[in-house]
């Protein structure tokens, strides 16, 4: 399989992170990225790609206009109206009922973001631009008849919504590979739904990829993450939200609780790669985060790295054009070959499916 991958990623670097009341070193870091690439290329997945540039387009496909501006140049409004140039850190956010956006671009940061962790340092912007490219890359390769790609996106996406930043993310680069699926590919198989399942299995929920996908049928949310009753992003992803309107049924939550074990965890898998079944997308985005591996240090799930090859099996099974989109996984000297192991595991099903 393809693996895109762009140098860009070490543009957005921020220093610090905040928590409870103390700044620490900041968990999504570049050496993520590096890890999972010498991983994957170790593995010998496949070859490394640079991702072609699609423009804009598949990026407002997804994303509110005056929200991408905002990401653009609020970094040098901050930097020129004199404030602290190690990136730009809102301090207040939009709350219930407060609509008001500041004429002030640097001011919009607490508009634009839920939680302090998208900090926008100089060269956030073409970092995150650089990781829907690359989503968008892979997503072509499936479209052109590849059985699967993997886009080492990095900042990562699932928490950002149409219009703000969150969790790390900017730009929510599964959205964007399976809108782009939508508007620009052809399904496998002629006369049938052109629909996409965005299967998520990052630790946290991806209250990014539901709110875009909300009210639509032709995208199907499926997320296994911890219950948001004890962690990020806390305020969506119970089992009760399932859709709205014409997309009602079609966002499935699956929240777990802590220190879930591997047999637990691909028992659940195992359910919701049964609801995609018998959704029968064209295409499969897979929002892969390895957070869930019992040595995360921001995560509480038990699996350890035998989990991983089986959750690519799994994956596997369903038999898609799949397009794999890194999101989280913070136990830096694990996250590659557990990383590794999912596509690892995926590619050995394929081949055995093929043989029998
Ligand atoms: C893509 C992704 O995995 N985003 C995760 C965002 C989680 N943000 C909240 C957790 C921050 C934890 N900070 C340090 C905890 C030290 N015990
Ligand atoms: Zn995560």
């Amino acid at each position: 399989m393809h693996l895109i991958y762009s140098d860009a990623h070490r543009l957005h670097s921020p220093t610090l992170e905040y928590w409870e009341g103390e700044l620490l070193p900041f968990y999504e870091c570049p050496r993520r990225a590096e890890i999972i690439l010498a991983a994957v290329q170790a593995a010998g997945l496949g070859p490394v790609t640079p991702p072609d540039d699609f423009g804009a387009g598949p990026i407002l496909a997804v994303h509110d206009a005056e929200y991408t501006r905002f990401l653009q140049h609020a970094y040098d409004a901050w930097v020129a109206s004199g404030r602290n140039p190690n990136g730009v850190h809102p301090d207040t956010f939009a709350a219930r009922g407060m609509t008001h956006r500041p004429t002030d671009i640097a001011l919009q940061s607490g508009y634009y973001s839920h939680d302090v962790t998208t900090v926008i340092t100089q060269g956030t912007w073409q970092a995150a631009y650089a990781a829907a490219q690359c989503a968008v890359t892979a997503a072509r390769c499936v479209a052109g008849g590849e059985r699967a790609a993997f886009a080492v996106c990095r900042p990562p996406g699932h928490h950002a919504h149409t219009d703000l930043s969150a969790g790390y993310c900017f730009l929510n680069n599964a959205a964007i590979a399976a809108q782009w699926l939508i508007d620009a590919a052809l399904p496998p198989l002629s006369g049938t739904p052109n629909t996409v399942a965005l299967l998520d299995i990052d630790f946290h929920h991806g209250n990014g990829s539901q709110q875009i996908f909300y009210t639509r049928r032709d995208v199907l949310y499926v997320s296994l993450h911890a219950d948001p009753n004890r962690h990020y992003p806390y305020f969506m992803g119970t089992a009760n939200e399932r859709g709205a309107g014409d997309g009602l049924g079609f966002n499935l939550n699956y929240p777990l609780q802590r220190g879930v074990t591997d047999e637990a965890y691909l028992e659940v898998l195992n359910q919701a790669c049964a609801q995609i079944s018998a959704y029968a997308p064209a295409w499969l985005v897979v929002s892969l985060g390895v957070d869930t591996f019992g040595g995360d240090p921001i995560a509480d799930f038990a699996l350890t790295g035998g989990a991983y090859p089986r959750i690519g099996a799994c994956i596997a099974q369903l038999n898609r054009p799949t397009v794999f989109i890194m999101e989280g996984g913070y136990a830096v000297d694990q996250l590659g070959d557990n990383v590794a192991g999912v596509l690892t595991g995926f590619v050995t099903q394929t081949a055995s499916a093929v043989v029998n």
